[in-house]
């Protein structure tokens, strides 16, 4: 039996669950943030982070090691270097936009000339940009792992309104294609 810890709302964990859409497993949301379940994480997973799975009694952290873990399994799909490389750009979005989004909570986002935050924006922007570019050059047609991690970030980042994507047009009409696939509205982090 395969299950997946995570939370309703995390993007890395939204992924897995699109991908895992047509395998049998069952999902267990987690509050990780504070009380009992925290402290379940801990025990299981030093780095208190989600997504987490956990299959004949084998646990196994990181989305990016969790996909290495279930593909090799299943055999479904081979990553070129080149996607590999454009996991590794999703990934560094997605991190930075979940420090962006930690210090706002922890209401440290004030100074906005403060280092750490010039080098996230930066970065977001950044990659942002390139991936809109690779969405043009039809990189993303094909519904694909490295697919579904860029929805999982673009609708993630619409959902907690992290950046503005005015004028990256080819990730806005990305995510207006597959918005109304089953498997996506099925994971809406809204609902
Ligand atoms: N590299 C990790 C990143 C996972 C991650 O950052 N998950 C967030 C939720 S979106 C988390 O658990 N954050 C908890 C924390 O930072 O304390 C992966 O790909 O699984």
């Amino acid at each position: 039996m395969l299950t997946l810890y995570g939370s309703t709302t995390s993007p890395f964990v939204r992924r897995l669950r699109i991908w895992l859409a047509n395998t049998e497993h069952e999902f267990v949301n987690l509050q990780i943030f504070e009380g009992p379940d925290r402290a379940k994480l801990a025990q299981e997973n030093p780095t208190l982070k989600i997504p987490m799975i956990k299959q004949d009694g084998q646990v196994i952290y990181d989305s990016r090691v969790i996909f290495r873990f279930l593909n090799e399994q299943y055999q479904r799909e081979q990553l070129s270097w080149q996607q590999e490389n454009f996991l590794t750009l999703i990934d560094s979005a997605n991190d930075s936009f979940v420090e962006l989004l930690m210090l706002q909570r922890s209401g440290m986002d004030g100074d906005k000339d403060a280092l750490f935050l010039r080098l996230q924006r930066e970065r977001v922007d950044t990659i942002l940009d390139h991936l809109n570019t690779l969405v043009e050059q039809g990189e993303f047609d094909q519904w694909h792992y490295p697919a579904i991690c860029l929805y999982c970030l673009i609708d993630w980042v619409e959902f907690r309104q992290l950046h503005d994507l005015t004028g990256l047009d080819a990730l806005k009409e990305f995510r207006t294609r597959h918005r109304d696939r089953i498997e996506v509205t099925s994971t809406d982090p809204r609902s």
